[in-house]
This record gives structure tokens, sequence and C-alpha cells, in this order.
């Protein structure tokens, strides 16, 4: 039997080997972490590796992501469908090892990690969704959920705000299932952390109302094992395992240095390093012995057949229980729920009323409540303005794991980061809330969400300088705009209540992020047809089809979509046709074929946008000087009164349809 530093050692032969090949990459942090990671994969990790996607298996990230090589290794090691060749294919074109850990690559990759501090939010998410889990499925005798959540941490995580928000949250909710290690090695990019990280850690973490580990040798095995063990005893906090490491350890001219946290070790070096920690063998060459020692096979399928068994007798006594946790496992939407959907649309047609599209966004929300069980909803401390709760909503406390809905508090980075989490746990679809402003707040986990294609679903409300009083910093002026550059994100802004629930349909069937851009103002409701109904959903239709020959199309999106409706009438009255067209989503509209964009937008027809925005990403169908839009920060006083001084009124509205009418042809 080999001994653990030999085990641990084959991580850190094919780190720095991999990362030698590839002439990029991260050895350090592999190799000093490879002894921690040899304990939890071998000793405490619930997995199987020829079944990663089994439900039950315990979570694990890797939130210093740059440290990718420690994953691939422990995953090719203990048997996930990685080979070698894949190891020796480290970063580069459509490799299942790419330069740190994104979703879908690898199996046994749960998220995608690199910009720091993501990855403990993810985990927040994915214990918090395990424990809500567990409330709602489990039942006496019948524990068919119950998993840990691991996540590695360095330096980097713990500098970044946003750790600071996944903690304190985690620490409130007392995720006793969640256990994170910290990599204690003192060193970042520019060099040793101390002139720039010297805050108490243990001491802030007890301060959350974490359990805290201190001071534990990341290279003593017994250690390792004791803390895990502690760690897992936990009944009501969290743990942080404080882990004392050396970066690029067996590196003998070099560990302890930032010159391994980012570059390879060099030939040199890594015969050295070979022979410090006593491994003979040639590059990507692991002895059959260790492999064997390695694999998590055996461990995985024994613990996977008990999980089984388990699960069938829990069928056996609770089969609707059994169905509807495989159905929100699987990610389905109940069955029927569609065509309820649907009338409640053609409901909100039929009676159509004057109400602020947040205000619709609530209506969708307490029916989807009652119709979508597994909708896990949350606002950052702005519930009563974002209008994210109602009659059913149940908040999720320790008390109360089986509830619906997080109190995030004022953590909007926190909040998307965690939604991700649980999106990618698997069970619950997330909403979450804000003003659209403090988007930017949350931005790189929202384009986490669209990397990683997670049905993550943000409602940010206030959207556009209607917000009136509080001012310029509470007005979005390019927040749509900047959004709807993200691949992959879906930004709808509706109208009224029927698009707002269209827009909440597409959410739930998209596979990936949808924003809802709502307005805090009231908005006017606009008559449909049915045929009209149905096209909402490719993103922009003709709302309003001309009288007079046509002459004009007005395109517009929420709130301004009256104001377009109004000129449209203004110049109708005077026998000038105008199309009004709704684009509540730019990106849907631009996926549609050209014959049905075609239809909407005719060739030679004079077009006309308005938007309370920046103008630019409607220029694909407008050019600049046909768009009135905003380009300027806002201003503290009433919405109406804002919109007036910032130029978006009826009147500039139509002399430009008029000036654009007087171009000819
Ligand atoms: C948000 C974010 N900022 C910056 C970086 C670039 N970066 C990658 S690793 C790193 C230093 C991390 O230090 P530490 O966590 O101590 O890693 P170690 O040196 O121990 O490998 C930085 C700044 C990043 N990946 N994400």
């Amino acid at each position: 039997m080999s001994t653990h530093r030999q085990r641990a050692n084959a991580i850190r032969a094919l780190s720095m080997d991999a990362v030698q090949k590839a002439d990029s990459g991260h050895p350090g942090m592999p190799m000093g972490m490879a002894d921690i990671a040899e304990v939890l994969w071998l000793q405490f990790l619930k997995y199987h590796p020829k079944r990663p996607k089994w439900a039950d298996r315990d979570r694990f990230v890797l939130s210093n992501g740059h440290g990718s090589m420690l994953l691939y290794s422990v995953l090719h090691l203990t048997g996930y469908d990685l080979t070698i060749d894949d190891l020796k294919a480290f970063r580069q074109l459509h490799s299942k090892t790419p330069g740190h850990p994104e979703l879908g690559y690898t199996p046994g990759v749960e998220t995608t990690t690199g910009p720091l501090g993501a990855g403990i939010c993810n985990a927040v998410g994915m214990a918090l969704t395990e424990r809500m889990l567990a409330a709602r499925f489990n039942r006496p005798g019948f524990t068919i959920v119950d998993h840990h959540t691991y996540v590695f941490m360095g330096d980097g995580c713990m500098m970044e705000g946003l750790s600071h928000e996944a903690a304190s949250l985690a620490g409130t909710q007392g995720l006793n299932k969640l256990i994170a290690v910290w990599d204690d090695n003192g060193i970042s990019i520019d060099g040793p952390v101390a002139p720039w990280f010297s805050e108490n850690i243990p001491e802030r973490f007890r301060a959350y109302g974490w359990h805290v580990i201190a001071d534990v040798d990341g290279h003593d095995t017994a250690a390792i094992e004791a803390a895990f063990t502690e760690a897992r005893a936990q009944l009501h906090k969290p743990t942080l395992i404080c882990a004392k490491t050396k970066i690029g350890f067996g590196s003998p001219n070099l560990a302890g240095s930032s010159k391994t946290h980012g570059s390879p070790l060099g030939n040199d070096e890594i015969a050295k390093t070979r022979e410090a920690l006593d491994w003979p063998y040639a590059p990507f060459e692991v002895p059959a012995d260790l492999y064997k020692d390695w694999s998590g096979i055996e461990r995985g399928e024994v613990a996977y057949q008990a999980w089984e068994q388990a699960f069938s007798d829990y069928q056996a006594s609770y089969p609707d229980e059994a169905a509807e946790y495989l159905r929100t496992l699987s990610g389905e939407l109940p069955s029927g729920f569609d065509k309820q959907f649907q009338a409640f649309i053609e409901t909100q047609q039929a009676t159509a009323k004057t109400v602020a599209t947040r205000k619709s966004s609530q209506q969708c929300i307490e029916f989807l409540t009652k119709h979508v069980p597994e909708l896990l909803g949350g606002s950052a401390d702005l519930s009563v303005s974002n209008l994210t709760i109602g009659p059913d909503t149940r908040v999720i406390t320790p008390a109360l794991p089986g509830g619906n809905y997080i109190e995030y508090g004022v953590r909007e980075f926190g909040m998307a980061g965690i939604m991700n989490g649980i999106a990618l746990h698997g069970g619950a679809i997330p909403f979450g809330a804000t003003f659209l402003v403090f988007s930017d707040y949350a931005r790189n986990a929202i384009r986490l969400s669209a990397i990683m294609r997670q049905r993550a679903i943000y409602v940010f409300t206030h959207d556009s300088i209607g917000v009136g009083e509080d001012g310029p910093t509470h007005q979005p002026i390019e927040h749509l705009a900047s959004l709807r550059l993200i691949p992959h994100l879906d930004v709808w802004r509706p109208c009224d209540t029927v698009e707002t629930a269209v827009a909440w349909e597409q959410a739930l069937h998209y596979h990936g992020p949808s924003i809802l851009a709502c307005s805090r103002q009231n908005v006017s409701a606009q008559s449909r047809t049915k045929g009209q109904v149905a096209l909402i959903k490719k993103g922009g239709y003709i709302l309003s089809e001309h009288a007079a020959p046509l002459k004009l199309v007005i395109m517009a999106t929420g709130s301004e979509v009256d104001m377009a409706m109004t000129v449209k009438a203004d110049l109708e009255a005077k026998h000038i046709g105008v199309r009004v067209v709704s684009m509540p989503c730019f990106e849907r509209f631009q996926q549609q074929d050209a014959a049905y964009q075609a239809a909407v937008l005719p060739k030679g027809v004079h077009r006309v946008a308005i938007e309370a925005g920046v103008k630019e990403t409607w220029l694909p169908w407008v050019p600049m000087d046909a768009i009135l839009g905003i380009n300027d920060f806002g201003h503290s006083a009433p919405g109406a009164a804002v919109y007036a001084e910032m130029g978006m009124t009826k009147e500039n509205l139509l002399s430009l349809c008029e000036r654009v009418l007087c171009r000819g042809e």
C-alpha cells in the first residue's frame, strides 16, 4: 500500500508536468494543497467517478480555480473519465482540461471558477440547496438528501469582498454541511501577502458564526484527517479549516515563493523536485499500484448502491415525493404547468390593468410559487421594492430550512453567486432581485451564469430614470445596454403585465440566465390578439399595426412603449401610417430568421427607436440619429420631471419621427 505522501506526490508530479508541457498554468497551489486533497478524496468525499452526476454526491468546489491541475489530477487518479492524454492537453483548445475549471468540459467539475471568490459563493448556494431539499424530501427513516459541500479557497478568495458576503450569510444560515479549507500559504501573485492581507482570518470567520479550526498543518495527514472529522461533526455551523501550507511544496528552490504561483517550474527545477519528492517516474507516468490506491470507483459504487437502495425504499413508501424529487432534480417543470401559465397569461390580457411591471412580476411570482414549488426566490434587501414576496413566501432560516425564499441581505454579488450555486446543485430554480442599477455589483456572477448557461432569473426593478427622487446613483442609464452585451444572457424589458408574464415563462424554459427589467412606475396595458401574445416570445413583434399606408416603424421597450403608442396615434391622425414594434428581448429577436425580422421591420421603411437608456444596442436596427435615448446621468426629482428634463418626452419623440420622415425614401 502506498503512503499518503506518495499519493499526494502523484498530484504534485502531474500538476508540475502538465503546467510545464502547456508552458503556462499554476503549479504552486496544487503542490501545496496535494496532501489535503489526498485526505479529502480518499477518506471523506462521497463521489462515484463513473456517476459524476449522482444527485446525492458531495459537492466539491475549487474556489481558487487557478489551481485547476489539482482537481484534474485528482479526477484522473480517482477514475473519472479523464485520461492521461487529457492531462497532457492541459490548456489546449477544446481539451477537457481548460486553464480554469469550466462546467461542462470535465466530468467531476461542478462549477466554473477562476474569478476569485466565485466558488465560495457557489458552495454556499449548493449547501443551502442541499439543506432545503433535505427538509422538503427527507422523511423519518428515509434520508435521501444528505451530502456535504467542500470548498478550497486561497488568500485571493479571502481578500475578495465577495467571500465576506458569502461567508457572512452562510454563518447566519448555520450551514453546517459546508466545509471550507483555506489554503493559508501566505503567498499571492505579488509575493508574500503580509503587506496587503493581514486580518485575523480565524477571528473574522468566528465573527460570522463559523466553526473555525485554526493552525492546521496542511502537510500533516493526521491533522488534516482530524480537522475534517471535526468539521463533519458540526451540527449548527459551517466550518473553516485554516490549513498552513507551502506553495510549490517539494520544489527545493522555489517552494514558498510566488514564483511557483503562476509559472512552470522549469525543467531543471522539475528534475530536482522529482528527486526531492523521491518520485522517480517519467513525466505523466504514475505507477499502477498508485492508481489502484487512488481509485474511488469501488468505494463510490458501495456508497452509490447504498443510496440507490435507500431511494428505492423511499420510492416504495413515498412514491409521490420520490417522483417529485426526481422531477425537480431533472430541471423539468411540473407537468401541466405550461397550460396553466398560458391560461394565466390569457387572463392577464383579458383583464388588462395599468400597473408597474414590478407589480406584474409579483403577480407572476405569486402564481408561480403555487405551481412551481422548486422556485427559490430572494432579494438583496429590497423585497418590498422589488415586489418579490407574496402570501406564499416562506423565508429560509435555520429553523425553517425548507422555505422558498432567501433574504440575501445587502449582498448583490453574493446573491448572484449563490444563485449560481443553487442552479448548479439542481432541485431548485433561483430568482433573485435588486434594483437594475445595482446589477453592476453582481455583474461578474451574472456573467458566470451565462458562461455556465445556468437558469438563474434576475428580477431587476426600477429599470430607468423613472426611479425618480433617488437620483442619478439609482437611475440606470447604461445598464440595459451593458447587460445585453453579455452573450447567452436574455435581457427582457417588458412593457406591461402580459409581456412580463411571457418573460417569466421564457426565463423558466431557457437553459441560461435571464434578466427581467421591470419598471417602478405604472405603465398602460396594451391590447393584443391571441396571435400577438404568441409572438412576444420572439423578442420583437408588431404590437400595433398601421392604419394609413406604412411610413414609419417606432420601436420601443418597457415603459417607453406607451409613448410610442401615443405618438403613433398622433401621426395616424395626420394620415401617416405607423407601426409600433415592441422589443422586449433583443437577444430573442436576433435569433429569429431573416424572414420574420424583415416582416416585422420591412426594408425601406423608416425606423425610430425610443428607450430610456444609452442608444448603442439599437444600432443593428436603427441609425444613431433616429434613436431617442439618454447619454448622461439622471437627476433627483419625481420620475416624470426627470423624463422631461432628459428629453424623454412625447413631443421629442414626435419631432424625431417627423424629422426622420422628412428624409424621404
Ligand atoms: C477576481 C480575480 N481577480 C484577480 C485574479 C487574478 N489572480 C489569479 S490567482 C491570484 C492570486 C491568488 O492568490 P492565492 O489565492 O493566494 O493563490 P496562490 O498564490 O496560493 O496560488 C490573482 C490575483 C482572479 N483570478 N480573479
